[in-house]
């Protein structure tokens, strides 16, 4: 049976391209979404893109991966990375494995963001690799 991923990007994610792009990229989430959906089809596998502004819509759709199928999570948390108990005890609920992909190095910017509620739950982190973190990240979850 073909291999369910779900990519889960954070608050302010829409606004790629034209947010600090000196830090996040001239990439939009449109152009990271067509790549990651692109790979997928290679591996013949489903994936599933959800971005929200909105915590407890983040926590809601990681509640309804237990029932999708999802076999594995990839979550750029934004902001929610470093304030958010509540989608580390999502993940936590669901037991679904995740890695947490940042575009940005978030251990070379401010104190606050080297922080994450999600990374000792995580197989793993990526940070400062621009998208082609999330791709990483997708090919890993597509072959383990
Ligand atoms: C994205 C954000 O929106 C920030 O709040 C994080 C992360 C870093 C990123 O690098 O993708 O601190």
């Amino acid at each position: 049976m073909a291999k369910h991923i779900l990519v889960l990007h954070g608050p302010n994610l829409n606004m790629l391209g034209v947010r600090e792009p000196g830090i996040y990229g001239h990439q939009t989430l449109a152009d990271i979404d067509a790549r990651l959906s692109q790979l997928c089809d290679e591996y013949d596998a489903g994936c599933s893109v959800f971005q929200s502004n909105h915590e407890g819509e983040l926590v809601d759709r990681i509640q309804a991966a237990r029932h999708d199928e999802t076999e594995f999570i990839i979550i750029n948390a934004g902001a929610y990375t470093h304030t958010s108990i509540a989608i580390r005890d999502a993940l936590a609920a669901v037991g679904i494995p995740f890695i947490e992909v940042h575009l940005s190095n978030v251990y070379k910017r401010e104190p606050f963001r080297h922080h994450s509620y999600l990374s000792d739950q995580a197989v793993g982190v990526i940070a400062g690799l621009g998208p082609a973190g999330y791709e990483a990240a997708l090919r890993y979850a597509l072959d383990h």
